[in-house]
């Protein structure tokens, strides 16, 4: 089920309003000496092919815009922790500057759930006397905030609220709090005061738990949709997260120290930074239209250049990546975002000159685009992941065929931007067709004959948030387990069949190697070094050489499933994953974020068909997704 909208004309914050809440909070930060850790979960299993490098040298901006936003309004104390280098850390063993931090925060995607879940879990064995405010948001908990809280009375644990939105939901919930805290009043005792006092309930993005029967939520109360910032320009400079770095370490504490300024560079070589979000495709597989309630939003070209140009000044950055889902959306936009970032200089920078970036767009999107090509490669771009997803438009048709592939590769390539591929395997693509370009494998020697110098392959997997998740449940496509091993969330990443109704599963399982294993090995890296093709060899043997590590993980990991789905039983779900314990909203109405299948709590309002939301045709087979 895709997120609900909100009403028309509701679902944008007022120009200015993210501006105005983080001056009032501003005015107030100084009576308040809070401390809080922002906690990034990572699962180290989800550790191979193709993100085996962007996992650990890019930080990931979420938390990153937490932090900056808690610093923007004046709580400087604030820590962020990476997983992904703190593989130990241990929220019941954090301390900052000596004491127990006020909040902490945990982020989570959906396949590092199990470690988001740990980290909750540990903070809940925190004596009650000096427990922080236990805060969960990210990714996950946007499309399920039901799993930060337990339904299991033998292990109790839970957040004291989950976040299923940005920054302006947690400082809207901070400034309530704020509003109404005691001297030297825990941040959680103001907690459950706001909360037991109905003051939550009007800050939409908020599901927190209410009533408690042997340890468990009775229900959980829903506050809504969130309102998004539209005018990305009104967010809090990234500048400000990258100060507060944990420092790598094997320990379950934190330093004393964040990571200083000249060490971020070589810890995070690459910068992720927001330059636009949404997309106008409406692919059934893919949550992000709906979570961004079918707006487009943007940074302006001026903001986006200071960002990177303050980012190189104060700590070297000098290779960013655009969180986008699809950069090429708006050719206009686009093109006046390009223009502003050549022509801005901010402290003698030309971005332009100075930042190399790369970001998603379509393949239509990249040809719509050819005559300002150039332009994009002026402002900095120099690689273009594109959704190929399946040359031939079998899987899903947004534009692409294998010419107009071939030729935004050819257009890219002329113009000095990477092209990278980003294809989708499905239960229906053969490994390879002869005369034909059905075949995975046809499609692959296509792409890399047009340059694609990066390839992913994932399985169509499915996405919560997506129009399609129940029925991958429902119709029994989603496995449940093979062999008794069950789906685990760091297997839903694309890399494990999950979601197949192919009479061989292991198939499509070994498909996904055999298919990395044509891209990346070492005849082509030689090749790429002694008979280039292009100015852009260097990177080629770069990306040849992480694509054959992250190969022998790829291997190492996936194999055993293969197995499985070969020779085991295999189980499949029969219902979408849903909350346990009853949702409702704030009055008694249903829950935004609730799912079919969650229980309604006693005496609930019941919609009646004429006010129940149309539910929309599905339109494909099924599945997943990254984005573009
Ligand atoms: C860039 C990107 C990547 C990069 C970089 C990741 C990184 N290390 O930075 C790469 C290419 C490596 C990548 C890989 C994958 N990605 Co990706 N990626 C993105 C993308 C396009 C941008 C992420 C980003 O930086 N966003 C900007 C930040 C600011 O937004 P944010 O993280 O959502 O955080 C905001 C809110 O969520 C919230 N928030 C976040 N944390 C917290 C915590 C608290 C306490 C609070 C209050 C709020 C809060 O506030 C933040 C500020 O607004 C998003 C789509 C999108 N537009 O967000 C997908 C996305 C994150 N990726 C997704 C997926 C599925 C994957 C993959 C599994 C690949 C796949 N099968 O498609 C892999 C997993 C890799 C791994 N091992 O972790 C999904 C996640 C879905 C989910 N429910 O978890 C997303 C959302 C795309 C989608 N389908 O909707 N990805
Ligand atoms: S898969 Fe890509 S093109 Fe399709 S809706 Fe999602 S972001 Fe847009």
């Amino acid at each position: 089920m895709e997120l609900p909208p909100r009403a028309d004309g509701d679902m944008l914050l007022k120009s200015g309003e993210l501006t105005d809440i983080r001056r009032r909070l501003r005015a107030i930060s100084s009576r308040h000496d809070l401390r809080s850790v922002i906690a990034c979960s990572f699962d180290h299993r989800t550790r191979m092919l193709p993100f085996v490098f962007a996992d650990k040298q890019m930080s990931p901006a979420g938390v990153r815009a937490i932090g900056s936003a808690m610093v923007d309004i004046g709580f400087d104390k604030t820590r962020i922790v990476l997983q992904q280098w703190n593989k130990h850390f241990r929220p019941s063993q954090m301390r900052l500057e000596g004491a127990m931090p006020d909040i902490f925060m945990v982020s989570s995607m959906l396949i590092h759930y199990s470690e988001c879940r740990a980290m909750i879990q540990d903070a809940c064995t925190i004596d009650p006397a000096d427990r922080p405010l236990i805060i969960a948001g990210g990714p996950k908990i946007i499309y399920q905030p039901w799993d930060a809280f337990s339904t299991d009375p033998a292990n109790p644990w839970g957040a004291d609220v989950a976040v299923t939105g940005e920054e302006y939901v947690l400082l809207h919930l901070l400034e309530v709090l704020l509003s109404i805290r005691g001297d030297r009043e825990s941040m959680r005792a103001t907690f459950i005061r706001a909360r037991d006092g109905g003051l939550l309930d009007e800050v939409p993005g908020l599901v927190y738990a209410r009533g408690e029967t042997d340890g468990v939520a009775e229900e959980l109360i829903d506050t809504g949709i969130q309102r998004l910032v539209g005018d990305l320009d009104e967010l809090p400079h990234p500048v400000l997260g990258y100060r507060l770095l944990e420092p790598p370490s094997r320990r379950g504490t934190l330093s004393s120290l964040a990571v200083a300024d000249e060490r971020v560079r070589r810890l995070s070589s690459v910068g992720s930074v927001v330059l636009t979000l949404g997309c106008r495709f409406v692919c059934p597989y893919c949550p992000i239209p709906a979570y961004n309630q079918r707006n487009y939003r943007l940074k302006s070209g001026e903001r986006i250049a200071d960002e990177m140009a303050r980012l190189h000044i104060e700590y070297g950055i000098k290779y960013f990546f655009g969180a986008d889902d699809n950069f090429f959306n708006d050719p206009q936009r686009t093109i006046e975002i390009a223009e502003q970032m050549v022509n801005k200089e901010v402290s003698g920078i030309r971005v332009g000159k100075k930042a190399r970036w790369g970001t998603e767009a379509t393949v239509f999107d990249t040809i719509r685009m050819k005559d300002h090509l150039r332009l994009m490669r002026k402002a900095g771009m120099r690689g273009l992941w594109m959704g190929v997803e399946d040359m031939t438009g079998s899987l899903i048709k947004k534009g692409q065929t294998v010419g107009k592939t071939i030729e935004a590769f050819r257009l890219l390539r002329e113009r000095g931007i990477c092209p990278m591929s980003m294809l989708m395997h499905h239960d229906s693509q053969p490994l390879v067709t002869f005369g034909r370009p059905e075949g995975l494998l046809n499609q692959i020697r296509l792409l890399r004959k047009a340059g694609s110098i990066d390839m992913q392959v994932l399985m169509i997997t499915p996405a919560t948030g997506a129009k399609v998740y129940e029925e991958a449940h429902t119709s029994g496509l989603a496995i449940e387990s093979a062999g008794g091993r069950k789906v685990e969330s760091h297997m839903m990443d694309g890399n494990y069949v999950i979601a197949s109704t192919h009479r061989r599963p292991w198939r499509k399982q070994f498909n996904l190697v055999i298919a990395y294993m044509y891209f990346y090995h070492p005849l082509r890296f030689l090749w790429a070094l002694v008979r280039p093709k292009s100015s852009l060899y260097l990177a080629d043997c770069g990306i040849q050489a992480i694509g054959m590590i992250g190969l022998v993980k790829t291997i190492r990991r996936t194999t055993g499933w293969g197995l499985r789905l070969m020779f085991s039983k295999i189980k499949r779900h029969t219902r979408a994953p849903a909350s346990g314990v009853p949702m409702r909203n704030p009055t008694g109405g249903p829950a935004a974020h609730a799912v079919p299948g969650t229980p309604q709590p006693l005496g609930a309002y019941v919609a009646s068909p004429a006010e129940a939301p149309a539910e929309a045709p599905v339109e494909a087979e099924a599945d997943s997704v990254h984005s573009a």
